[in-house]
């Protein structure tokens, strides 16, 4: 069942042993949205698998106490955090659960006790607004951990909508949180394997030109999403980095913003891509991965040609 930010608390008042559960490579807006809701609500902060490194990092900057893969049958209720398919959750077995996701995305929608999906920029701004419907305080790890959310996934205010925006200042009004203090914690300097991966993604990227939209793929061994995005800084419209682990195979797309205005969804491309061949594939328009078995380069052109023709139908109406 759909709800609104107003009904949370007396849909999540009728449970007690709550696990606030974050998908694998917990990023700043999951791990930021869960801690909150935990520190609203009561129950346990859980992460399936790892965090990622800015997840890690707000996590100890707001002294969060996160449990790595929390047995869910000690719990009597799940509310998922930031994600709407199984996948995303190593296909832990849910019984009663909620969702709080901001994707587009619907797997784990249908068996939801209730939930509330919007496809807008961060999950913490859902949060925000459960919090402020109940009048909760915030206190400075609260403001941090909501904050960092919505600057990490709007792309540090850049693909910002005016609710994030407008959040982003209810969030600074409520605490005595500093934004500058705020931006320390993301600006720790990629290690240099990172910086490794997406300097060889882009020197060994094909490039290809559909009108006047440019393409970029490339294969990699691990960092898809910088890669991908890195390209997209460089000067592509779209690009996708694939990487292939014991058969299995991810791939990231990221869009610039006038290729999504101009129609393209990544998520459908990614889900359809996926689904030919029994994976998964999801996210949003500008933002979005998938997981299947097979080969990189298969995947990479298959994305590539639904990117394109996306664009260029669009193009020539
Ligand atoms: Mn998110």
């Amino acid at each position: 069942m759909q709800i609104i930010e107003q009904d949370f608390l007396s849909h999540i008042g009728k449970y007690k042993g709550i696990l606030f559960l974050c998908h694998r490579n917990a990023d700043p807006d999951a791990i930021g949205s869960a801690f909150a809701l935990q520190q609203a609500f009561g129950g346990t902060l859980g992460v399936v698998e790892d965090l990622s490194k800015s997840g890690q990092s707000l996590a100890d900057a707001i002294g969060a106490d996160v449990e790595i893969n929390p047995s869910i049958e000690d719990f009597e209720f799940v509310v998922v955090i930031d994600a709407s398919v199984n996948l995303q959750l190593g296909n832990v077995k849910l019984n009663k659960y909620a969702v709080i996701d901001h994707h587009l995305d619907d797997i784990l929608l249908k068996d939801a006790e209730f939930y509330i999906q919007r496809p807008i920029n961060s999950t913490a701004e859902i949060v925000w607004k459960i919090l402020k419907n109940i009048n909760f305080q915030i206190n400075e790890e609260i403001a941090l951990g909501l904050l960092l959310g919505i600057i990490s996934d709007t792309g540090r205010f850049r693909r910002a909508s005016p609710e994030a925006l407008r959040t982003a200042a209810e969030i600074l009004e409520a605490s005595d949180l500093i934004y500058e203090d705020a931006l320390r914690v993301l600006s720790a300097p990629m290690d240099v394997s990172h910086r490794i991966a997406v300097l060889k993604a882009a020197s060994r990227s094909d490039i290809e030109r559909f009108g006047n939209w440019l393409v970029a793929t490339t294969e990699i061994n691990a960092f898809e999403g910088s890669s991908a995005m890195a390209l997209v800084d460089l000067g592509a419209d779209v690009a996708f980095a694939a990487s292939a682990h014991n058969g299995l195979c991810r791939v990231s797309g990221r869009a610039s913003w006038e290729a999504v205005r101009n129609g393209l969804n990544l998520a459908d491309v990614m889900r359809e891509v996926a689904k030919a061949f029994g994976g998964w594939g999801g996210g949003h328009r500008g933002a979005a991965a998938l997981e299947a078995n097979g080969r990189p380069s298969v995947f990479l052109e298959e994305c590539r040609r639904k990117a394109a023709e996306s664009l260029i139908s669009r193009q020539e109406i």
